[in-house]
């Protein structure tokens, strides 16, 4: 079996993890650091497509191999999706996770519908073109923070189907709901195709 080496452009190790969990033996996911690239990416843009083109365009720049990025958010409906792109600076460039529960679960707080949804976008550029997958995983707000697993916004969203934070799940839990899975697993139907 050919197995395809592939870097993926990003500099968070969660999601370094998440993503090497899901993909087995077929890719071989190369972080930034294992590449030896220390490069901080730009997510200038207001949607996710955008800023997940351009770490995926920073990284293929710089290396010319190939490579993927991928920007996620949560998207409170009563919010009118907020913090979604600005999911990691929600309150202030400092990007502190706590932080950004506590204001989240703030304005959250006089609201009764606390339907959310975490949407990751992955953009991956092959043999030079450019390719997006989207993955989705509905779900609810709790306004008590739950459980240590995970990382960001897990301690406080119950996808739809399970009765437990992200938080409390163990990684092989997260994945049967998680958004990262779903637009990983269509990344990985894509690739084997290539070859
Ligand atoms: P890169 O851009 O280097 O990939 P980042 O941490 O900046 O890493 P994003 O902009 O995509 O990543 O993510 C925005 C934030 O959304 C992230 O910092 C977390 O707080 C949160 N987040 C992303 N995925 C999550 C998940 O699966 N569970 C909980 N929170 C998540």
């Amino acid at each position: 079996m050919t197995r395809i080496e592939i870097i993926f452009a990003t500099n968070n190790s969660n999601k370094v993890k998440e993503i090497k969990s899901v993909v087995g033996e077929q890719l071989n996911v190369i972080s930034l650091q294992e590449a030896g690239i220390n490069q901080d990416i730009p997510e200038p843009h207001d949607s996710l497509e955008a800023n997940a083109s351009e770490k995926s365009a920073v990284i293929h720049a710089i290396t010319g191999k190939n490579c993927f990025s991928e920007d996620t958010g949560l998207e409170v409906f009563a919010l009118n999706k907020a913090p979604g792109v600005k999911s990691a600076r929600y309150a202030g460039d400092h990007r502190d996770f706590q932080a950004n529960i506590d204001l989240l679960l703030k304005n959250l707080a006089a609201e009764t519908n606390k339907i959310a949804q975490f949407r990751t976008i992955i953009s991956l550029i092959w043999q030079g073109n450019e390719y997006l997958f989207e993955g989705i995983c509905k779900g609810i707000i709790t306004m008590e923070q739950k459980g240590s697993e995970g990382f960001g916004y897990d301690s406080i969203f119950i996808p739809e189907g399970a009765n437990k934070t992200f938080a409390e799940m163990s990684m092989e839990e997260k994945n049967k709901y998680s958004h990262r899975k779903k637009a990983t697993t269509q990344l990985i139907d894509f690739l084997k195709k290539q070859i």
